[in-house]
């Protein structure tokens, strides 16, 4: 491959809905361009960019995956991205990356939930946005329907470039409405051939309202134009490229195009308006990286390859029998095979062996990249998602991307218990790899959690543990960490006396325990007056009664916010010790913290979801079944936003409820928010499970 400056690259991100076509879209790209030797399929699964066996098997895209396509002397490179908002986080490091987004659409599904996050995603970072309709060839396949709904769902900037020819099984070309030619494709060409033909008469009428629209709208984008359209002169091609260009840029014109990636029709116009209307990656805005230990320092960076080498690694991802490979984007300065950079996020030096290009799984060794580039190098020491390759004369941090934060909790153990210490290493490899998984182990309820975007998210984690780092591992419901505490005072002794052979043991106390208020925690005061417990021996008896409220008194969950009072006791010259009085510490607590009217606290969870109006009922209704309380809603942007406290263990599996409510429309976020007292079927509830457990236990 010849060496390709920023003027001559274009960055493009493929985003849509799971299973709109994006994938085999890459692959079309790829192919017709000649870069590809070859048109894999998702049924086979030899697709570039669907390369791994977790995708294989489920049949979609689950990391993001680079592949390019040279076409007029410009290089493409298209960031194929997961459509399932479980695997969100890919995505968004696939738009961090590009300078612009194709948009797919399936031609039979339409717009959905994917495509309008996605597509509000772009629009939020300023990225030019190209749509396309996919799939033109498949029965019931209708371009008008799919124009309107873009049009009423996503934007009213929305204008058609093509027309298609045929629709469905009839589908065979497509009408630029720019060249006011048509592309008819022969059939059963395998490479996208076409005859250039003029406009077929039974598109003409739908060719005539779209070119109207068509040159209207680009001339109400450039006052000169406007005037000159309105006093009935010509637009040249070349014009309206250039203010459709400028347009797309401040987010004025959306175009439509259609396609069928598995006929090959429609992609090289696909191509040749990538090249023609995208930004190339010198028009890249400057980007404020930080300078210095503290980053309290900014300088602007360029794309420009006399500038110091700067490059964002967007997206690592670890490959049995490779190792680490890491895809980056360089932004400014270039960078040859061999070049030793420097890792200004964790300060370490590394070394850019075997530089690379990638196309789907292959990688394809470059002498060198230049400002604008994406590239990709394997082996890198400790370097991971979000980290920054500068160099040592000009170490920079560049702002990182904004990874959405985990929302589904659950439990994770080993089948095989010799195996936890490859778990760990291997969760702890998967955050580096993908920041919107996380793991962490609770000491509370001692075991490992892990969180993520939704639950195929996690069987994904699953998965990729097994076969990347040899642990075959499970997912659990979380447990609660529950808590108990006391709502009255109450008094009494705690005797610990025991005569065995030589010398016993003997210790004294009396305490009163009463209530503080919530968040208080353990507070002891010692009242002995006159010595009847000797001084030394009173932080024992303390000792035993944190021991012993760490195990409760009704369901076995440590007891808080109490306060001990010890008032009296007694000791023996030669039995009592240590031991002794911490044993009679814990008595106390047993014989005392029963009387004080002990009850169970369950954590609480602030619950913010978002939601169509119309599902707002049933959102609210399922939210007080899980005995929420609302604390009130507010309209936020298309979506209401409800707010209520919800008890932790009426929150498993919410998000996927909450998905099925708006039909994948909603949202939520939670925080945790604090511990108030359960009502009494729930505390004998978790009391006799404990109970069981024991009852097993033992
Ligand atoms: N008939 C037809 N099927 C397609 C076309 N493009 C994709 N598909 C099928 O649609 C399904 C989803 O495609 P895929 O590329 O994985 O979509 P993605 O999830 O958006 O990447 C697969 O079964 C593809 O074979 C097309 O142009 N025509
Ligand atoms: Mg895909």
């Amino acid at each position: 491959m010849r060496e390709y400056r920023g003027s001559e690259i274009r960055n493009i991100a493929v985003v849509g809905h799971g299973a709109s076509g994006k994938t085999s879209l890459v692959e079309a790209l790829a192919f017709v361009s000649g870069s590809s030797k070859r048109h894999g399929t998702i049924a086979d699964g030899t697709t570039l960019t669907d390369s791994a066996p977790e995708e294989v098997e489920r049949g979609y895209s689950i990391n993001l995956g680079c592949a390019y396509a040279e076409w007029m002397d410009t290089k493409i490179n298209l960031i194929d991205t997961p459509g399932f908002l479980d695997f969100q986080g890919d995505a968004i490091a696939g738009l961090a990356a590009a300078d612009g987004a194709l948009c797919v659409i399936g031609a039979t599904s339409g717009v959905e939930v994917g495509t309008e996050r996605m597509f509000q995603e772009a629009v939020s970072r300023g990225d030019p946005v190209l749509f396309v309709v996919s799939m033109m060839d498949k029965e019931n396949a209708d371009f008008d329907e799919i124009y309107q709904q873009i049009k009423s769902r996503l934007t009213a900037k929305v204008i058609p470039i093509e027309v298609p020819v045929g629709e469905g099984p009839s589908f065979h070309g497509i009408v630029n409405l720019f060249d006011r030619k048509a592309h008819v494709y022969a059939r059963g060409t395998k490479t996208g051939a076409y005859e250039e033909t003029d406009v077929p008469p039974e598109v003409q009428p739908q060719f005539d309202r779209y070119y109207a629209e068509l040159i209207e709208t680009i001339a109400a984008t450039d006052d000169s134009l406007l005037e000159r359209y309105l006093d009935g002169g010509e637009i040249s091609r070349d014009e309206a490229i250039r203010a459709m260009k400028d347009a797309m840029k401040r987010m004025e014109l959306f175009p439509l195009f259609c396609v069928s990636s598995t006929h090959n029709y429609g992609t090289r116009a696909v191509l040749s308006t990538i090249v023609e209307l995208m930004p190339n990656a010198y028009e890249m805005e400057e980007i404020h990286a930080f300078v210095g230990a503290e980053g309290d320092r900014t300088v602007e960076i360029h794309a420009e390859d006399d500038a110091p080498f700067a490059a964002l690694v967007f997206k690592t991802h670890s490959e049995p029998h490779v190792g680490d490979v890491s895809l980056f984007r360089v932004l400014s300065g270039s960078v040859a095979n061999g070049d030793e950079v420097f890792n200004a996020t964790r300060a370490g030096v590394e070394k850019l062996n075997h530089l690379s290009v990638t196309q789907g799984r292959d990688r394809i060794e470059v002498p060198r990249l230049h400002a604008g580039d994406i590239g990709c190098v394997a082996k890198l020491r400790n370097t991971h998602t979000n980290d920054t390759l500068s160099t040592r004369a000009h170490p920079v941090r560049l702002p990182q991307i904004a990874f959405p934060e985990p929302l589904v909790q659950m439990a994770i153990s080993p089948v095989n218990r010799a195996d936890e210490e490859k778990l760990q290493a291997g969760l702890h490899r998967l955050h580096d790899e993908d920041p919107s998984f996380e793991s962490h182990w609770s000491a509370e309820t001692h075991e490992t959690l892990v969180t993520g975007l939704g639950e195929r998210h996690l069987e994904v984690v699953l998965a990729k543990l097994k076969r990347k780092f040899g642990v075959v591992a499970e997912l659990h419901r979380p447990r609660i960490a529950y808590r108990e505490t006391i709502r009255g005072r109450a008094e009494g002794q705690g005797r610990h006396k025991k005569q065995s052979g030589g010398r016993g043991q003997f210790g004294d106390c009396w305490v009163r325990i009463a209530p503080v208020p919530r968040g208080g925690g353990f507070r002891f005061e010692d009242q002995i007056v006159g010595g009847s417990i000797p001084s030394k021996f009173i932080p024992a008896v303390e000792r035993g009664i944190i021991e012993a409220s760490e195990r409760g008194v009704l369901a076995g969950y440590p007891l808080v916010d109490f306060k001990v009072e010890l008032y009296d006791g007694s000791y023996h010259t030669v039995d009592s010790n240590e031991m002794s009085f911490k044993m009679a510490g814990i008595l106390a607590f047993r014989n005392v913290a029963p009387k004080a009217r002990p009850v169970l606290l369950e954590p609480l969870v602030e619950v913010t979801a978002w939601a169509p109006d119309e599902m707002l009922g049933d959102v609210m209704g399922d939210l007080s079944a899980r005995r929420g309380q609302i604390l009130g809603t507010e309209q936020d942007g298309r979506l209401t936003k409800v707010r209520a406290i919800v008890p932790e263990a009426e929150l498993y599996k919410y998000s996927t409820t909450l998905h099925s409510i708006t039909h994948g429309r909603g949202h939520h976020r939670e925080k945790f928010h604090g511990y108030a007292e359960a009502p009494p079927d729930v505390a004998a509830k978790v009391a006799a499970e404990n109970q069981k457990e024991h009852a097993v236990a033992s």
